[in-house]
């Protein structure tokens, strides 16, 4: 068995309940193959020398860790410049947002080089290397100038835009180049799926060979869509957490008389919060019989606060539910609880289970994984609705969900209300079946799918011309 080697922003420990879904997801194979995850070490070092950082190595069971400290200047042109304020807005489909400011560039190209310097010390032949998102696009390109031939697979964790959204980032060619240097690469959707295809004939003039093969550059990749799941048991799990247990009993002694409606997000601008609180104000106001009743908790956790847009975005939401609860509060009910704090995942199952509907209504989203776990800690016999963004790339599989668009408020509003109204019969139906969806397609049929695929590549076709 190959020894599979991951390679992320930030390394997670699989052995951490609380490390979330991705090390969840690729903790077992890493452990079955005595495997190595590489990344960031989440370490700046002020006045540090650009391109060089310390490699740190540690052991969490049969899993290896090996993380890399960050200058300040390259931490600030590769994270918080390139792939934050330029590639995550202009492939959110955000151009107007995106900063493509002097020397990011060059720093996100300076530490993909010093990624894949350090890693490629620690690579042995038969590895197979699995690298994730969008800071990393370049790493297998710089890895394969520096020799290494073993099989290297990405997945992009957020949306891939249509080729004109595309071509309007600077430097574009030479990142659509970098994915030619990888063996596999994986996307959300059969949509981004067929974003990378139109761009890589249009721009690159690709050739397509069939089974979602290309020939581009003198060589060729594979680009299938591999949507990312959850473990619906080990969520399942967590809600027997004190924590979760504690967070349930006070939603019942609180909201026992109130209709509850709930948003779990980042506080991110693709997320559609303040959309979100506008249908949410469209249906008191066209819907009267939920003043005093339909009670909306959103979770809203700090992301990249020192990038301007976020800024704007909590004060934006802040006016907007001050507003709201200002016009229709009342002594004993306040429409919308805010909290703009990070929230532990284990607490997230007792807010979905006590929840009537979940609103995951995002302007743009890679895949969505609240929406799974929303529908897997439902009750059955009494499962609440979940509104469900079209623009979400969970609902290419959740077509069971209400699916609006976020855009259109007063429709918006209208899915809420007929959320609300849903008889039982109704929501079981549309529960079991995003339910049994979920279980198929869950993170360890992700992971199987994407690693399957990515062996079963015949080296031959790397490179065209071999
Ligand atoms: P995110 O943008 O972070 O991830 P999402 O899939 O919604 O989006 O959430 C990932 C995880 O974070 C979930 O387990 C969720 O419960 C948790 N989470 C989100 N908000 C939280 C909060 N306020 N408090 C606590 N936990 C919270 C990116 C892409 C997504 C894609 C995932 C996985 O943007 O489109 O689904 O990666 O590929």
């Amino acid at each position: 068995m190959s020894r599979l080697v991951v390679v992320s922003n930030r390394v997670g420990d699989p052995r951490k309940p609380a490390a979330g879904g991705l090390a969840v997801a690729l903790g077992d194979a890493l452990a079955q193959s005595g495997g190595l995850w590489f990344g960031w070490s989440g370490k700046i070092v002020e006045g540090g020398a650009p391109g060089e950082g310390e490699l740190h190595e540690q052991r969490s069971g049969a899993v290896k860790l090996a993380t890399i400290d960050l200058s300040r200047a390259d931490h600030d042109a590769y994270y918080t410049g390139y792939s934050n304020q330029a590639l995550w807005p202009a492939l959110h489909y955000r151009l107007d947002l995106a900063d493509f400011g002097a020397g990011y560039f060059a720093g996100y190209q300076r530490v993909n080089r010093l990624f894949a310097r350090k890693l490629a010390t620690l690579l042995r032949p038969d590895d197979v290397i699995w690298v994730h998102d969008y800071h990393l696009i370049p790493l297998a390109a710089e890895l394969r100038a520096l020799g290494c031939r073993q099989r290297i697979g990405f997945f992009l964790h957020i949306p891939l835009p249509p080729p004109p959204i595309l071509a309007a980032i600077p430097g574009h060619e030479w990142l659509m180049r970098s994915f030619f240097a990888y063996d596999l690469v994986g996307l959300q959707t059969r949509v981004d799926t067929d974003h990378f295809a139109r761009f890589v004939q249009e721009e690159a003039n690709a050739t397509a060979l069939g089974g979602g093969e290309f020939e581009a550059y003198g060589r060729r990749v594979v680009a299938r869509a591999f949507p990312i799941g959850i473990d619906v048991d080990e969520f399942r799990r967590l809600a027997g957490s004190a924590e979760s247990r504690e967070t349930e009993a006070m939603l019942r002694d609180q909201y026992s008389k109130r209709r509850l409606l709930v948003g779990v997000d980042r506080l991110d601008y693709s997320k559609g919060l303040p959309r979100r609180f506008r249908a949410f104000r469209e249906l008191l106001d066209s819907y009267p019989e939920n003043r005093r009743s339909a009670t909306l908790i959103q979770i809203a956790s700090p992301t990249r606060e020192t990038v301007h847009a976020y800024e704007d975005l909590r004060h934006e939401l802040e006016g907007v539910a001050g507003e709201i609860n200002g016009h229709y509060g009342e002594l004993d009910w306040m429409p919308i609880r805010y909290m703009h704090r990070v929230w532990a995942r284990r607490r997230l199952p007792a807010l979905y289970c006590l929840a009537r509907v979940a609103l995951v209504t995002p302007l743009r989203d890679g895949m969505n994984l609240v929406a799974k776990e929303y529908v897997a800690m439902q009750d059955e016999a009494d499962p609440g609705v979940l509104v469900l963004s079209r623009f979400a790339g969970a609902a290419e599989q959740m077509r069971e969900a209400l699916l609006v668009n976020p855009y259109d408020i007063p429709a918006t509003a209208q899915a809420i209300q007929r959320a609300l109204q849903m008889p039982l019969d109704e929501r079981r139906a549309r529960h079991a079946a995003l339910l049994a969806q979920t279980r198929a397609q869950d993170v360890h049929w992700w992971r199987r799918s994407f690693l399957d695929a990515l062996a079963a590549i015949e080296p031959r076709t790397r490179d065209a011309a071999a």
